[in-house]
């Protein structure tokens, strides 16, 4: 059975719910918080305006004639901003892995976590419960295998909810479901299939893959297989670190294929070990070159999935300086990077297991070079460089 590590949650009420834990005179009462001129938009409404039919983005005249009595406040940003902080300070005390959405809602992934925390289902509750105590707000936690049904879970139980999508429930949860529950699913989408006579994820799931491909590109893949409860978005963490790289200045400008090629190659493999050493994989890879006369040209290429290998970033600069036929040239400067980071690099190779032997490779190396020194070994290519 599929591991149950995604958590994703999400506070009830955000804006609404700060206001009333700074102002006890509107607990218990209909809060709506938005712009309050004549053209102003709701951008939250506590859950007893929401009875009413208030919610965000309606025009603040709509939502005062929805609910009179509603107290309405203004936003305050910053406050905001400073509670959203230490929410995901509780994050972060149960796992690094925590990926921001938004100012009141992430994804973690508690793979890793659980012999000090416990099960995702005592996390999720320590999170609840941390989030409550500490702060004095309520938060819905969902919890399952992949990123949508998590998603899914907080969502379906809010407000105040806490609810887990196994692979055992998640046919019988997702079958009845109107398509729009589906993440990513816009208006636009809805309409088409309300159109084609789907409503709901069991009508689409009778639509076969490639007539969904057909119709809708790209999302009809997707959408054949979240209907199916599959989903192999990995959570991204927002490191702070936006990119991993190494360039040299040559003491003379090279021209001679091969020494590039070593350079790269000895670039690459730093580039790698860096990555590896903090656990990162990356999506884009990136060359910079200059001419002797100093015009200096960078391109990249994003892959679909995270590169962790030397040999996949030397490959890939290699090739990104030969399809853009970067060395007709003598080079002066020659640089190479990762960017576009996500952690976790052992779970995704997963997704790639015909590249598992090259991972364990690269790592063997990674870890001859820390015992031995860096001259220890070397890749064939970095014998001509000098
Ligand atoms: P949401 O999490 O979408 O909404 P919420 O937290 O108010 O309510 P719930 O999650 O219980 O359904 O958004 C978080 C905050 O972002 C919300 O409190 C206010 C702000 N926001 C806007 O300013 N405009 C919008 O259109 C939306 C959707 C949110
Ligand atoms: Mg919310």
């Amino acid at each position: 059975m599929a591991d149950l590590d995604i958590m994703h949650v999400d506070m009830d009420a955000f804006y609404a719910e700060v206001e009333k834990l700074d102002n006890p005179e509107l607990r218990g009462k209909a809060v709506i918080v938005g712009g309050k001129s004549g053209r102003g938009v709701v951008s939250t409404a506590s859950y007893e305006a929401r009875k009413y039919g208030v919610h965000s983005a309606m025009p603040m005249i709509k939502a005062r004639k929805l609910c009179p009595h509603a107290e309405i406040v203004r936003v305050r940003h910053k406050r905001y901003e400073e509670v959203s902080k230490e929410i995901f300070s509780i994050f972060k005390e149960f796992t690094p892995q925590v990926e921001k959405l938004s100012i009141d809602e992430a994804f973690l992934d508690l793979k890793g976590c659980h012999n000090i925390y416990g099960s995702s289902r005592e996390i999720g509750k320590k999170i609840k419960i941390n989030i409550k105590q500490k702060i004095g707000l309520v938060a819905s936690v969902g919890i399952s295998y992949n990123k949508f049904l998590a998603k899914l879970a907080s969502t379906l139980d809010k407000p105040d909810g806490f609810k887990i999508i196994s692979s055992k429930n998640s046919e019988e949860i997702l079958d009845p479901l109107e398509v729009e529950k589906i993440w990513g699913v816009g208006k636009k989408t809805q309409k088409k299939l309300n159109k084609m006579g789907i409503n709901t994820i069991a009508e689409l799931k009778k639509i076969p893959r490639k007539k969904l491909i057909e119709i809708f590109g790209k999302i009809g893949n997707s959408l054949f297989e979240l209907a199916r409860g599959i989903d192999q978005r990995k959570v991204k963490t927002n490191n702070k670190r936006k990119s991993i790289s190494q360039e040299i200045t040559f003491n003379k400008n090279i021209k001679n294929d091969k020494k590039i090629s070593a350079t790269l190659m000895k670039m690459a493999e730093k580039v790698g070990k860096r990555l590896r050493e903090k656990n990162l994989a990356g999506y884009t890879i990136f060359i910079k070159i200059r001419y002797p006369d100093f015009t200096t040209k960078t391109r990249s290429i994003t892959k679909n999935n995270p590169v962790i290998s030397t040999t996949e970033i030397y490959q890939t600069g290699k090739n990104l300086l030969k399809t853009n036929n970067l060395l007709k040239k003598p080079l002066r400067l020659l640089g190479i990077g990762i960017s576009n980071l996500t952690s976790n690099p052992y779970e995704q190779l997963s997704l790639f297991d015909k590249n598992t032997s090259n991972y364990k490779l690269t790592k063997t190396i990674d870890e001859l070079k820390q015992k031995f020194g860096e001259e220890s070994i070397k890749h064939g290519i970095e014998l001509y460089e000098d």
